[in-house]
């Protein structure tokens, strides 16, 4: 091979290299799984030998055998859903977005979003503890800008999606992105976990999961939770003996965000 071509070559791979590595850091986050339960809640965890998935978020195409964590290319559409701020529309409507990402819009019925190739949906009781898992994405490295995950939740049943100016009064948890089972990576799993208040009535909620990578730079993923009369028998240990800091969350989520750093 000719010096000439060597170079060439060389520019060439290093050329690719630089997509390649472009392609991956350009991935963002979304909420894998909303209802994550710890197989031993001694050494609670995010990667798959750690729990299990009960609930995904809506049309979660859980079938699909993606990776967890999997490149955007991987899922067609991709689940990540990046907020124009232009209208700040609360949950993907698959067309809207400067990422736009999978429809996750509200259905009519709510169960049109579950089932079938779709996850199954969330069911609590009031004052249930539920875990929320998502991908680090290469974003919660210690030298990264943090301002956390937003976890909104009207505070009474609603027949459509809260604007988003409405859902940002109703946040019930803010979490840490950065709480993570491993290092800063495409594929690690990172999750929160909050408590469904204990003073919301039975019946079907939107609950959106929003995080700020940078400044006014939203992702966003929506869910439905059934919530059940409180009483009658007790969720699975394994998410009962949690403890979290987020007792009355809907007013302590500030302490709850100031203890994780
Ligand atoms: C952080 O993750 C651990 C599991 O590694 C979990 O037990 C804990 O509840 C999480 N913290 C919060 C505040 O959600
Ligand atoms: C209900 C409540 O206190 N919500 C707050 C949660 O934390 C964010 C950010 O710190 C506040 O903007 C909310 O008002």
């Amino acid at each position: 091979m000719t010096a000439l071509a060597k170079t060439s070559l060389f520019a060439l791979v290093a050329a690719l290299t630089v997509a390649l590595l472009a392609t991956m850091t350009k991935a963002h986050s979304w909420a894998d799984c909303v209802d994550w339960r710890f197989n031993d809640p001694k050494k609670p965890g995010w990667s798959n030998r750690d729990g299990k998935c009960f609930a995904y978020a809506r049309k979660f195409p859980y079938k699909s055998g993606t990776k967890f964590g999997g490149r955007d290319s991987d899922n067609n559409p991709h689940r990540q859903y990046r907020q124009d701020p232009k209208d700040f529309t609360s949950c993907s409507d698959g067309k809207k977005g400067l990422t736009v990402g999978a429809d996750e819009s509200r259905q009519n019925p709510v169960s049109k979003s579950y089932g079938g190739n779709f996850g199954p949906m969330a069911v609590a009781k009031a004052g249930d503890t539920m875990c929320v898992r998502w991908p680090g994405k290469s974003h919660n490295g210690k030298d990264q800008r943090e301002s956390g995950v937003f976890i909104n939740m009207p505070p009474s049943i609603t027949t459509k999606d809260p604007k988003q100016s409405d859902l940002m009064k109703m946040t019930i948890a803010h979490l840490s992105f950065k709480n993570c089972s491993t290092v800063k990576d495409e594929q690690t799993p990172c999750g929160g976990c909050f408590k469904i208040p204990a003073n919301r009535k039975p019946g079907t909620y939107t609950i959106q999961w929003r995080w700020e990578l940078k400044i006014d730079e939203w992702y966003t993923s929506c869910w439905d939770v059934k919530v059940k009369a409180a009483g009658g028998a007790k969720k699975k240990d394994t998410v009962e003996s949690l403890s979290v800091p987020t007792d009355n969350a809907d007013n302590s989520n500030s302490t709850i965000f100031s203890a994780i750093y």
